[in-house]
């Protein structure tokens, strides 16, 4: 039985992937952080086959005793301050945990790694902001990088030192620059899952409108649940190498709204969205489209669900979610 060790487990990702890894008969062990973690119960109710292991991305003596414990054969570090916005506001911890946190999981698996007779595979969830102010259109895997936010640049870091410590130690580390992916478990502070709750929650009156930033944005966004795949896939590999993972489709915010208004029964979504500048940021990026050639020709990946198909499931399940919840209020 392969056992893996999946950092971010309580995350979006961490959760698609548990499900996939156990799904495949893999042992699976998720590093969870702090005190009485509030999504422990979440996690633990929803794969009940999952092991949890403490340890934090800033303490690196928490994470090779984790790596000890478990003896994995494959490492998936997800771990990190994911939101673009929260990281103008605390660079210094984005740094830290999104950026340092990838060079002391690297070191917890050449530690521990090198006392262990099977080489330890590692993934790095690296993104398609490093492209930030983008170079060219599509984005592939030697498009140069212009991260336009701490979150980006602490990313750009955690890209280069899985690619060093490949060259430099030979570890069978990858990295897979993974363009927006999204889903009913993305969290309500992301652009897509804020718009279609919210519109679940205008259908049903519990609220009247929507405030949003820039508009404008373009996104290349698929299937979390088909991106996790490609991580696998990568580490199934002989060598270890970079892959761009997108649907090589993109939308603007707009025909997000578009699309998810219509299904919610709005033919115009304006008179429900109001714009604020507080959700503006103070370096944008604008445009993001990946070219995923690579990965559909050496790990057979391609995207299975569409935009449209990923905005109505995401639509959906918000509207059920709370349906339920007004329904268990007047109980
Ligand atoms: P989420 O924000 O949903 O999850 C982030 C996870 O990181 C949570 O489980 C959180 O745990 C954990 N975490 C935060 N700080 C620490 C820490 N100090 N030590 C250990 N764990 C910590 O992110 P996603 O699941 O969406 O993304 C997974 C990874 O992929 C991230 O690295 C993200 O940057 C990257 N990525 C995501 C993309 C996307 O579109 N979703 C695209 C490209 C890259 P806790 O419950 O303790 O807060
Ligand atoms: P992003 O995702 O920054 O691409 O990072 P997010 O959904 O936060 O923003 C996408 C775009 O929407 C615009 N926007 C708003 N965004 C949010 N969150 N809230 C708003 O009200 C709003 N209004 C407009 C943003 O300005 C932006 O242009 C995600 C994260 O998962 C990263 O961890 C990951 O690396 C990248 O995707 C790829």
């Amino acid at each position: 039985m392969k056992r893996a060790l999946i950092t971010g487990i309580t995350g979006q990702d961490g959760r698609y992937l548990a499900e996939f890894l156990v799904g495949r008969g893999y042992q699976v062990f998720g590093l969870v952080r702090g005190q009485n973690n509030p999504k422990l119960e979440l996690v633990r109710d929803e794969n009940p086959a999952l092991e949890l292991v403490e340890g934090d991305l800033t303490d690196l003596s928490s994470l090779i005793a984790a790596v000890e414990q478990v003896q994995p054969d494959e490492v998936y570090n997800l771990g990190a301050v994911s939101f673009v916005q929260l990281s103008f506001k605390q660079p210094e911890l984005t740094a830290d945990i999104t950026g340092l946190g990838v060079l002391r999981m690297l070191e917890a698996v050449r530690i521990v790694g090198g006392m262990q007779d099977n080489p330890i595979r590692f993934y790095q969830a690296s993104s398609s902001e490093m492209f930030g102010k983008v170079r060219e259109t599509p984005q592939t895997e030697t498009t140069p990088f212009h991260p336009r936010s701490p979150y980006g640049v602490a990313k750009v870091f955690g890209h280069h030192i899985t690619v060093n410590y490949r060259e430099a130690y030979g570890l069978h580390a990858s990295s897979g620059i993974l363009f927006n992916h999204e889903s009913p478990r993305r969290g309500l502070e992301f652009v897509t899952r804020k718009i279609t709750n919210a519109l679940a929650r205008i259908k049903l009156g519990i609220q009247d409108s929507v405030t949003l930033g820039n508009l404008d944005s373009a996104r290349d966004w698929g299937f979390a649940g088909d991106y996790v795949e490609a991580m696998w896939l990568m580490l199934q590999q002989d060598e270890p190498d970079d892959y761009v993972i997108a649907t090589g489709e993109t939308h603007t915010i707009r025909e997000f709204l578009d699309v998810a208004a219509r299904l919610a029964g709005y033919d115009d979504w304006k008179p429900l969205v109001q714009q604020d500048p507080r959700f503006e940021r103070p370096a944008e990026v604008d445009l993001l489209m990946g070219d995923a050639s690579k990965a559909r020709e050496k790990l057979g990946w391609k995207p299975r669900v569409s935009f449209e198909e990923l905005v109505a499931t995401m639509y959906r399940s918000d509207l059920r979610e709370e349906q339920l919840r007004m329904e268990s209020s007047w109980r």
